[in-house]
């Protein structure tokens, strides 16, 4: 949990600067666009500047929470420029749900520019997160692994500070809360986030609209996509470890891009005897991202991080080398540790 005294330090923080640069991880999911779409409308209505960044696209699904498109670094804009100032006047970072650099792309780069060579020019940084993996991006964190999604912190940080909570923060949380519980099935779902959700839809957040926008909302392409993923799977070690892929080929044969993936590995949960379940995924560069989910008993994040990745116990990733059956074979060699079996049953 985090103590009053940190909440302290960063409303006082955000009270003494007027001009806000506010970002997320890389691949932003609903927790990562919901907390930087509620903040943009907190902080906007202290008065304040506020551009958002982000780090790589917002899939499709997220975007009805922002009211303008916020620019995609690499893309629409590039870190030197915003060391240049194309992006205005920074004075203070604010980091959601993210506090390691390889969650932050080539935002890595221009933190350290800032923390280095700006000397006393350097613009404070404040993060607020809930991952185990941590390198203490900020000079003021408010960091709670316990939290189920980083909405949840950003709420508690809202009241700390007395402001008030629109419709559009609620619906944005919500979202944020929602999404990182997998609407409310996983493993972290406690009390916090159903007491905490039950505030946001006395806010205004609407939990059917919600969802339909969410979940009931796949294009044709997604939904092949999806069809492609579920006919690759094995399964492994008495059923308890479920493993699939998706190709670049299907992408290419289905319309559809890396943002379309998020999620799909949860369908395999309904298996009943899969415990853990792995998702590897063929990128353009020739490395593989495997996403990893576990039910609870095995903690998917030290797999992660043995490979450079990281997470939480229920949900993590890494980046392995290719080809496909190479990377299998090194998270299998893992699971089967976990799981206490010999690889290849
Ligand atoms: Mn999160």
């Amino acid at each position: 949990m985090i103590d009053n005294c940190d909440f302290r330090k960063a409303v006082d923080l955000i009270g003494g600067y007027n001009t806000v640069l506010l970002t997320t991880h890389t691949k932003p999911d609903g927790d990562a666009c919901g907390c930087v779409a509620a903040l943009c409308e907190v902080l906007t209505a202290l008065g304040k500047k506020v551009q958002a960044l982000m780090l790589t696209e917002v899939p499709q699904w997220y975007e009805f929470l922002f009211t303008e498109k916020a620019p995609v670094l690499g893309k629409d804009i590039l870190a030197e420029q915003i060391l240049q100032g194309r992006l205005g006047e920074v004075d203070l970072i604010l980091i959601v749900d993210a506090d390691s650099y390889s969650q932050l792309g080539d935002f890595e780069q221009f933190l350290k520019q800032n923390n280095t060579q700006y000397g006393r020019r350097h613009k404070p940084v404040l993060v607020i997160d809930h991952h185990v993996t941590s390198d203490g991006v900020g000079d003021v964190q408010l960091v709670d692994s316990s939290a189920a999604a980083t909405g949840l912190i950003v709420l508690d940080l809202i009241k700390h500070a007395g402001w008030a909570v629109t419709e559009r923060m609620a619906e944005a949380l919500f979202v944020a809360i929602a999404t990182d519980t997998g609407w409310f099935q996983f493993s972290n779902t406690d009390s916090r986030v159903y007491a905490a959700c039950a505030e946001l839809t006395d806010a205004g957040a609407k939990p059917t609209q919600v969802y339909d926008k969410l979940y009931n909302n796949f294009s044709h392409g997604r939904f092949r996509l999806m069809l492609a993923m579920l006919a690759t799977l094995e399964l492994h070690f008495d059923g308890r470890f479920a493993v699939q892929h998706i190709l670049l080929r299907d992408f290419e044969r289905t319309g559809t891009t890396y943002a379309d993936t998020e999620n799909l590995i949860n369908e395999c949960h309904r298996i009943g005897t899969v415990k853990a379940s792995a998702l590897f995924v063929e990128l353009k560069d020739g490395r593989i991202r495997c996403s990893l989910r576990s039910k609870g008993g095995v903690d998917v994040s030290k797999i992660a991080a043995k490979f450079g990745g990281g997470g939480h116990k229920s949900a993590a990733g890494a980046y392995l080398p290719g080809p496909l059956e190479n990377a299998k074979r090194l998270i299998l060699d893992e699971i089967a540790g976990e799981l206490g079996q010999t690889a290849g049953q």
